[in-house]
């Protein structure tokens, strides 16, 4: 049984905005989180100067959001000259942490940040220090055998790294890499933080296929919970591929890339940049994912 999301009427949900200069050009992949009230949304967004910036919406529903004027995270530092991109959000505690992609001359590094309103945040840094280009990374929403874990990518495998403290991180480990003769043969990275299941951790990852121009698709995995280095099931088909006008062309065409799935009324929120230029929403019934988790 093969699965597939579902796209939102609605879409694109959101778009650029001419009348503010850091956003009027592309807005794109998001982190969202629903804290039993509201949803809140981390949002990349590019204007003039192609400096990656980070926005903030709110939504009552989940697909009318409402967005403020002024970007909430951006660069403060040499390793983010030129911006911060793709958040995928995590909460810990009472805390939420974001990892981002903090992007410079000497190439993309993994970083975090943790907030409590969105608004004003805590800055830790590179986390994965290696001077090995790397991003995709999300968390795990709690410890695994005493010890927090995060996904991360080295090209072209999704790796995990392990930490005491969340800010110490090591023992980096490859779990998944690219498929010959599949729709993700060139390299795979996480999208949303993993889903804890009573089967295993739910992973939405991307795959990109080698073509003349790359193509970016959505795909499950499913990780055992106790060891999430072992992968026990893989999307054989792609969840969501490129197929809108506005996936197909944009910023960077062909494209749908996910930070963002969320649990509610019974469906998965996958919320997804496409062509590097939207954000759009596409949704599938958690019971469906369930029964393609359950018969590994
Ligand atoms: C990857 C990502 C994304 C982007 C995608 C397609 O490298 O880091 O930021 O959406 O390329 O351009």
């Amino acid at each position: 049984m093969e699965l597939r999301l579902e796209r939102h009427p609605l879409n694109p949900i959101l778009s650029p905005v001419p009348e503010h200069l850091w956003e009027n050009k592309f807005v794109f992949n998001c982190a969202v989180v629903f804290d039993g009230e509201l949803f809140h949304m981390l949002y990349r967004a590019q204007g003039a100067d192609m400096v990656s910036r980070i926005g903030y919406a709110v939504s009552v529903d989940g697909v009318r959001f409402n967005r403020l004027e002024k970007p909430v995270f951006t660069p403060a530092s040499k390793e983010e000259l030129y911006g911060v991109e793709d958040p995928r959000i995590t909460k810990i505690g009472d805390k939420y942490y974001m990892l981002y992609t903090a992007y410079s001359p000497k190439g993309p590094r993994v970083a975090l940040a943790s907030t409590k309103n969105f608004i004003t945040w805590e800055r830790y840094g590179i986390v994965i220090k290696d001077e090995v280009n790397n991003k995709d990374a999300a968390l795990f929403p709690e410890k695994i055998n005493g010890r927090y874990v995060m996904m991360h990518r080295f090209e072209p495998d999704i790796w995990l790294a392990f930490s005491d403290d969340l800010i110490n991180w090591g023992d980096y480990v490859s779990i998944a890499g690219p498929r010959q003769g599949y729709w993700d043969n060139l390299k795979i990275g996480a999208g949303a933080p993993p889903i804890k299941t009573p089967y295993g951790w739910l992973l939405l990852y991307h795959g990109v296929e080698d073509a003349s121009r790359p193509i970016y698709r959505l795909g499950f995995m499913l990780l055992d919970l106790n060891d999430p280095t072992k992968v026990l099931k893989r999307s054989e088909e792609p969840i969501l591929e490129p197929e809108e006008e506005w996936e197909v062309f944009g910023g960077v065409p062909n494209v749908v890339f996910s930070d963002a799935m969320v649990e509610y009324k019974g469906k998965y929120y996958v919320y997804y940049g496409a062509a590097d230029n939207y954000i759009a929403l596409a949704t599938i019934d958690v019971e469906k994912v369930l029964e393609w988790c359950r018969k590994i």
